[in-house]
């Protein structure tokens, strides 16, 4: 059987986040979801994501496509966690074409095209200024 994993916030879980997880899922038979932590999240943006951690794991794992959830702690340790759980397949969505290609000796490496006009940070803005 083979194992697909993907990576990512899913903060405020919309649209595209659906459409690219059912996708990935297509590539193999269980399909395994790192969700990156707030701390991970607060290095890379400095700011928090609206929803906490643990909520953004639970609305993820709820979905029909995702077999697995686990905690995206650091983005060095990418290599750490495709082994770990096995992975034959890596799927990202296309803003992160190519920044995984060195995990290519260890699998697979697809990027999907993202959705086009629905994005978390557009969602914000239109919600803030009312
Ligand atoms: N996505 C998409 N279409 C959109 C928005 C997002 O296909 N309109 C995809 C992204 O390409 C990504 C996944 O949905 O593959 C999750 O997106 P984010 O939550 O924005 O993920 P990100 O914060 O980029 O975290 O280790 C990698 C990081 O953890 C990725």
């Amino acid at each position: 059987p083979r194992r697909v994993i993907t990576f990512g916030t899913f903060d405020v879980l919309h649209f595209g986040h659906l459409r690219l997880l059912k996708r990935a899922s297509e590539f193999g038979d269980s399909l395994i979801v790192g969700i990156s932590t707030d701390a991970l999240n607060y290095s890379k943006k400095q700011r928090y994501p609206i929803y906490k951690e643990k909520d953004r794991a639970a609305l993820v794992a709820s979905m029909r496509y995702v077999d697995e959830v686990f905690m995206e702690e650091s983005l060095d340790l990418k290599r750490d966690y495709i082994v770990q759980h096995k992975a034959d397949v890596l799927v990202m969505g296309d803003d992160w074409k190519g920044r995984f290609d060195f995990c290519k000796d260890l699998c697979e490496v697809v990027y999907l095209k993202r959705t086009p006009s629905i994005s978390t940070t557009e969602i914000i803005e239109v919600i803030r200024q009312g």
